[in-house]
């Protein structure tokens, strides 16, 4: 089951739960104004499917716009979880590719801080590239939707938009190549309901089209991820406290090629078997 956040014809936020491709049920009218009370429950798929046999307003998804599925959750994003992105950083950096190494290997993860909600870029919105770096990546990662318990209550995709030069340049530099005005971006939607063994077995995709030819494409398995995602969700929660939840992105395994870099204008489509397309165009921020 899909779960969004949308706005149709006024600007209050409603809630949605997608019933096909073309058509959203409103759920705001059956007493529900925001996600996180369903993430809280015991058994969300449950309490959707309860909701679900109710009879609900029909919204066509074309006349709907879809908000980013968060509402107060901070977002962080464990890294070099997958080979292909510890032997690009490592490409990419000099004094400290051993630090990309070492934490592909060790028992504790790379977890960083990635956004606050209210800065998320939901699909169909402008993800930013900075316009001082010159080497700007899209990262395609699957994102775990925690409760305030910490328990996985739904999985989303996540762009975790990346300066390389930055980041290469001095690991220091991290936060600046991973925390600007529009790097991250959510949507569209919500898949609740599915284990970790399913979700391993989703692909992971991306298109990147320039004025409408494509300029890259790459796929990856989310299987491939080397740690489980109880394992990351433990060492975000580890010491710290999320009344509202969190979303952790997964980290990324598709790395475009030295010689590219995002461009304005350039279009992002990065696809997840298991839950939907995230779209995005770029904008220099
Ligand atoms: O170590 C830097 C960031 C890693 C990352 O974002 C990723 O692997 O997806
Ligand atoms: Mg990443």
């Amino acid at each position: 089951m899909n779960l969004c956040r949308f706005k149709f014809k006024t600007d209050a936020v409603r809630i949605g739960l997608v019933a096909d491709d073309s058509t959203l049920l409103d759920l705001t009218s059956a007493g529900v104004t925001q996600l996180s009370p369903l993430l809280e429950t015991e058994n969300p798929s449950a309490e959707l499917a309860r909701l679900a046999d109710k009879k609900l307003p029909r919204v066509p998804v074309a006349e709907a716009q879809l908000l980013a599925p968060v509402e107060r959750q901070e977002v962080w994003a464990a890294g070099v979880t997958y080979l292909r992105s510890k032997t690009a950083r490592m490409e990419e950096s000099d004094f400290s590719a051993t630090a990309y190494d070492k934490v592909y290997a060790a028992e504790r993860p790379e977890i960083f801080f990635k956004s606050l909600a209210e800065k998320v870029v939901a699909s169909g919105g402008a993800a930013g590239i900075r316009r001082d770096a010159k080497w700007n990546v899209p990262e395609p990662e699957l994102a775990l939707v925690l409760n305030s318990r910490g328990k996985i209550a739904g999985h989303t995709i996540g762009n975790d938009m990346s300066s390389r030069d930055i980041e290469g340049e001095n690991l220091l530099y991290l936060p600046q190549a991973k925390i600007y005005d529009r790097s991250c971006a959510l949507g569209p939607w919500l898949r609740v309901g599915a284990s970790e063994a399913e979700a391993r077995e989703w692909k992971i995709r991306i298109e990147i089209s320039r004025v409408g030819k494509d300029v890259f494409a790459g796929e990856t398995s989310v299987g491939q991820i080397k740690r489980r995602f109880d394992e990351l969700a433990g060492f975000l929660y580890r010491c710290q406290v999320f009344p509202h939840g969190a979303v952790l992105l997964t980290g990324t395994g598709i790395v475009p090629p030295e010689q590219f870099t995002l461009n304005e204008s350039d279009v992002v489509r990065i696809e997840v078997s298991g839950i939907g397309v995230l779209q995005n165009h770029v904008t220099v921020v």
